[in-house]
């Protein structure tokens, strides 16, 4: 086996390059599945989901919380990184290790050595749900990569350039796969194809996306 994906243990993960800088890691997160969706459910029961307002007042099809120092969150007046869940006024849940430590190991296996989040997006996609091509410019500073992690029905990644005029690939995300997005990657604009209905042994008839961030 790939001893660069040591952190994947006995499971078929492997690399698959997608742009410089960013990689997808397929399978690495599939040993940790259970585990990662068991830390879900606690976090949800102190933060639950919700769909957030963009600040063109549109609600979002995807439904979202966080845990780590700092959230993010939208509303009429904007995206930011908050300390407390807006909901209820307490801050976020504290980042699961579990998360912590799938997000480093990642990124060390592709290079982010010391990648250290300290804010996770929980996004979920129920059938239909999609995320508009965008950039992640609202954490303070760019040369830490992004590492996401995907649990549940598959989804198409869109996967453009720098510039938003750039035409996406699609990328097809499976359970367990894992992308880490830094260096000339880390402005690049992306999205989530709406999500098509069925039915995923571990989490029903949704997808979630973890996104590891070092926001603050
Ligand atoms: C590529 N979430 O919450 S994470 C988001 O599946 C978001 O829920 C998606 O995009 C989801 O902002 C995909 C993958 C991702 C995150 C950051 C990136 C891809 C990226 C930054 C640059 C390039
Ligand atoms: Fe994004």
């Amino acid at each position: 086996m790939n001893d660069l994906l040591d952190g994947a243990r006995d499971s078929a993960a492997y690399l698959e390059p997608i742009a410089e800088g960013a990689t997808l890691l397929r399978g690495f997160a599939v040993p940790a599945a259970a585990t990662l969706l068991a830390a879900i459910e606690s976090v949800v029961q102190a933060a639950p989901f919700r769909h957030m307002a963009t600040p063109g007042g549109r609600r979002m099809s995807v439904a979202m919380t966080n845990c780590g120092r700092g959230g993010w969150v939208t509303d009429h007046r904007g995206y930011r990184y908050t300390a407390a869940d807006p909901l209820t006024q307490r801050p976020w849940p504290a980042l699961p290790a579990v998360f912590f430590d799938l997000a480093a190991r990642a990124a060390s296996t592709v290079g982010f050595a010391g990648f250290a989040p300290d804010a996770c997006l929980i996004n979920r996609y129920r059938p239909g749900a999609r995320l508009t091509l965008h950039q992640d410019r609202d954490e303070r500073d760019f040369k830490a990569p992004i590492v996401s992690v995907s649990l549940g029905l598959p989804a198409v990644f869109l996967f453009g350039g720098v510039q938003r005029r750039d035409r996406p690939r699609r990328i097809r995300m499976e359970s367990g796969d894992v992308a880490v997005w830094g260096g000339p990657a880390r402005l690049a604009y992306h999205g989530i194809a709406p999500l098509v209905d069925g039915n995923h042994p571990l989490t029903g008839r949704c997808r979630i996306n973890l996104t590891l961030r070092k926001a603050l």
